[in-house]
């Protein structure tokens, strides 16, 4: 048997310290106030010491399940005293995680500790502390483990997957959009060479950047490599005549020029280029290295888009998906894909909830 003291401000602290320490299987010993030596002891509030002891020869399910972990502090001038109850069964430590705590007991110092755990992993500082708030509340509700009721929050919060189909029934288009140079005619580009090389569909292509030769350029290349066709749209009235052309097609991906999002004319140019071509699928993709504010900003631009899927791009140069998660939290719509890389068409994966949430929590 491995016996132990432990010192807290409060009660909760040193409990906490216990589990920490010993696991869930602590036995308490006794538990007491003490005041500190000296003089700093008369002006200082007395801490609180817990002995506890881990043994493994005690059956912790024959404890008293009856009588709440909650219910035996307050009967107890808030402690507990086992040495007096006398029982084997009082010594359960792990009904720690089944009390009646309101949520302002609860230890600062672990609360404290996983807000600062999703704050590490980028997720924005108001959002972590509302989930680790909301995962307790649950956890208090349904009696659950803490760590399952946050993985819970989590995942509700990220929502659902919503790549492309891979089995069509009818003709695809699909458009891209979003901020400049965050890499969507490269992220179309793997998504056309993948739909006409691996699935062996008949794909076709539209630019609408024509604001850059380069752009037309860059599609060009990839057209040809592909041996796919390339329609180049000026105007976004341009389009409908565009898709016409490739109306044999099984999918038809559409680029469009990244732009700032203090661009006023974006909104109505996008809008068109949507509304005429009847658009089926149409993806944002934000870059995974976005700061907290811009991905608001960028979210906050295209809100007037009534549906639309996120891909992640960039994941590569990041190393926690905090950022992933704030934007899933802010915008409510559904991711789809992460890029992984440069290379065209391999750095491309579909983007899962759990993806994002073993990055969050292991
Ligand atoms: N590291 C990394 N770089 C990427 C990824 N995707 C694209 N890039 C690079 O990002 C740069 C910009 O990519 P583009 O595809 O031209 O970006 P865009 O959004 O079309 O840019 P504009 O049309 O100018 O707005 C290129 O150098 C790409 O190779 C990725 O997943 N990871
Ligand atoms: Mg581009």
């Amino acid at each position: 048997m491995k016996v132990k003291r432990y010192m807290g401000e409060t009660k909760q602290e040193a409990l906490e310290k216990v589990k920490y320490n010993l696991g869930k299987d602590a036995i308490i010993l006794s538990s007491r106030k003490i005041r500190q030596r000296g003089l700093k002891g008369l002006f200082s509030r007395p801490l609180i010491e817990i002995v506890a002891a881990v043994d493994d020869s005690v059956s912790l399910h024959e404890s008293n399940k009856s009588e709440s972990y909650a219910e035996r502090i307050n009967s107890n001038n808030g402690f507990i005293d086992f040495q007096q109850q006398g029982k084997a069964e009082n010594k359960v430590i792990n009904e720690l995680d089944n009390a009646q705590m309101p949520y302002e007991k609860f230890s600062q110092l672990l609360f404290e500790k996983h807000i600062n755990q999703l704050i590490d992993k980028e997720v924005q500082s108001k959002i972590a502390k509302k989930l680790i708030e909301e995962a307790y509340n649950i956890k208090q509700k349904e009696n659950i483990e803490f760590s399952s009721s946050l993985e819970n929050v989590i995942l509700k919060y990220l929502g659902y997957s919503r790549p492309m189909a891979t089995k069509l029934n009818r003709q695809k288009v699909v458009l891209f959009m979003g901020p400049t140079g965050v890499g969507k005619t490269t992220t179309l580009a793997k998504l056309a060479a993948i739909y006409a090389i691996e699935y062996n569909y008949d794909v076709g292509l539209i630019t609408a950047d024509t604001y850059r030769i380069a752009a037309i350029e860059q599609l060009k290349i990839y057209s040809d490599i592909l041996n796919i066709p390339l329609e180049i749209v000026y105007e976004p009235k341009e389009i409908t005549n565009a898709l016409e052309r490739l109306s044999s097609k099984d999918i038809i991906f559409i680029d469009t020029a990244g732009k700032s999002i203090r661009d006023t004319e974006q909104p109505e140019e996008i809008n068109t280029l949507i509304t005429l071509s009847g658009a089926d699928e149409i993806f944002l993709c934000i870059s995974a290295s976005t700061s907290y504010q811009g991905c608001v900003n960028i979210i906050e631009s295209y809100k007037f888009i009534e549906d639309y899927s996120i891909i992640y791009t960039k994941t590569d140069e990041v190393t926690s998906y905090g950022n992933i998660f704030n934007c899933c939290y802010i915008s409510g719509r559904p991711m789809s894909y992460m890029t992984t890389g440069q290379n065209v068409p391999n750095d491309i994966k579909v983007l899962h909830p759990s993806i994002i949430k073993n990055n969050l929590i292991g």
